[in-house]
């Protein structure tokens, strides 16, 4: 048994998460594929087994096929026993639409039941949208050490970003007096991480006490500051929220680094299961003669011909004799054919490039301010699900 109990885990994974673009057309954010071998979510899956925590609720709302299917009875991060296990938890199908998660408060609350089913001193809250490696046992002893009735992992953001977070401003026992959900106005410097731990007979009376209270972050947290303990715990290691094309591109960027501080050594992310074992048809990557690949992550049953730098290959890629791929992420069994180069782009799974075809602007910024206006310009070209360009065009 763990020194802080045995608590329970609730994942939201619900979220629509639409700045992803066409990488969530059909598949919740959290089961967008990542760094070569994984799925988002399975950064939290694995933070959760190396905390050694066993029980988990996943709440899932979007397009939660692909999700599904992917964490499976939860075997892949062993989940799986007498005393464990993963549940997907789906919004209650009531007769009306209303009857959706309304927020991460009320999507809780709609699971009341599975958190009374499972006892437990404290209840884990985490989204299923962030990559990162933190370990929540450190959280939980912290949690009780403080006597909190709910401890907020939080962070030191660039002032400028502050506004996509819930800010907090602590005083020097890090009790949070202070809090602005998204605030327009930067006050601090100091962001939610949206990891929370609840006491969990505190979190049922929270929940009990008005029904209009729907997130976390817009009503719970603001309305617990002031009557209840409230804390910040200070979180120093790698945390992103990969919210949009930009921080996502970043993000599988920095997993080529070795000194990112979230590359797999030394706390163990577990793959997507079809990758972990299950798919015996990838043989090795394999780089044929002329070929040259440097500051990449190429995985298994890739082919390289062409040239690829600074770029995260999905299994099964092909860089056919002459293709340069530069600064991508590319998902499985895409084809890049004689010639094409792709710099600066994200192509979805399956994407076929022609020979000769270029895709992405790379740093050639004319040309693309020419297409978007400059402020929604991210530089990055995205390549939909089984696309298909043809030789010789330019996109
Ligand atoms: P947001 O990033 O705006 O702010 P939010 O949309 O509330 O996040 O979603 C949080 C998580 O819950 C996501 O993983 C999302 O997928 C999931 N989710 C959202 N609605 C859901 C639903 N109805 N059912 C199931 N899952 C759902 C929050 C906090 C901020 C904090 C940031 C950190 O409100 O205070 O700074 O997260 O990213
Ligand atoms: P997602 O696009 O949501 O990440 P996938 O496309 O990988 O999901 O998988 C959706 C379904 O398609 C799965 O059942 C998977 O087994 C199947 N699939 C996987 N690879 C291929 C392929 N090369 N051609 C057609 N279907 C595939």
């Amino acid at each position: 048994m763990r020194e802080s109990g045995d608590a329970l885990v609730l994942l939201l994974a619900g979220g629509i998460g639409s700045r992803l673009n066409l990488l969530v057309g059909h598949r919740a954010k959290p089961a967008v594929p990542f760094g070569g071998i994984y799925r988002i979510i399975d950064f939290s899956l694995s933070n959760v087994m190396n905390s050694g925590l066993t029980r988990v609720g996943v709440l899932t709302q979007y397009k939660p096929l692909s999700l599904m299917a992917h964490i499976g009875n939860g075997a892949a991060w062993d989940f799986t026993g007498r005393t464990r296990g993963i549940k997907i938890l789906p919004p209650r199908t009531g007769e009306k639409d209303s009857d959706w998660y309304k927020g991460t408060a009320d999507a809780i609350r709609q699971n009341i039941d599975f958190i009374l089913a499972n006892p437990s001193e404290q209840v884990v809250i985490l989204s299923g949208d962030h990559i990162y490696r933190m370990d929540f046992d450190a959280m939980l002893s912290y949690h009780q050490h403080k006597r909190a009735d709910i401890t907020i992992g939080m962070m030191v953001v660039p002032k400028r970003d502050i506004h996509q977070f819930g800010a907090g401003i602590i005083d020097n026992e890090n009790r949070i007096v202070d809090w602005e959900e998204k605030p327009k106005v930067p006050r601090t410097n100091l962001a939610s991480m949206g990891i929370y731990v609840f006491d969990t007979q505190y979190l049922l009376r929270a929940l009990a006490r008005d029904r209009k209270e729907v997130d976390f972050g817009m009503d719970i947290i603001p309305r617990a500051i002031n009557e209840d303990r409230v804390y910040a715990y200070p979180f120093y290691g790698y945390w992103r929220d990969v919210g949009t094309i930009q921080s996502y591109w970043e993000t599988n960027m920095d997993i080529i680094r070795e000194n990112s501080g979230i590359s797999p050594e030394g706390w163990e992310i577990r793959p997507n299961p079809e990758y972990g074992g299950r798919r015996m048809d990838r043989a090795p990557a394999r780089f044929l003669p002329g070929s040259k690949a440097s500051s990449s992550l190429i995985s298994a049953g890739c082919v390289i011909e062409g040239t690829v730098i600074n770029s995260v290959l999905s299994p099964g890629v092909r860089v056919k004799k002459g293709a340069v791929v530069t600064n991508a992420v590319i998902f499985d069994d895409g084809v890049i054919e004689d010639r094409a180069v792709v710099d600066l782009a994200i192509l979805d799974k399956r994407v076929r490039v022609g020979s000769g075809a270029v895709v992405g602007h790379g740093t050639n910024l004319t040309l693309a301010n020419k297409q978007f206006p400059k402020h929604l310009y991210t530089g990055i070209s995205l390549v939909g699900k089984e696309a298909v360009i043809p030789a010789g065009s330019t996109i």
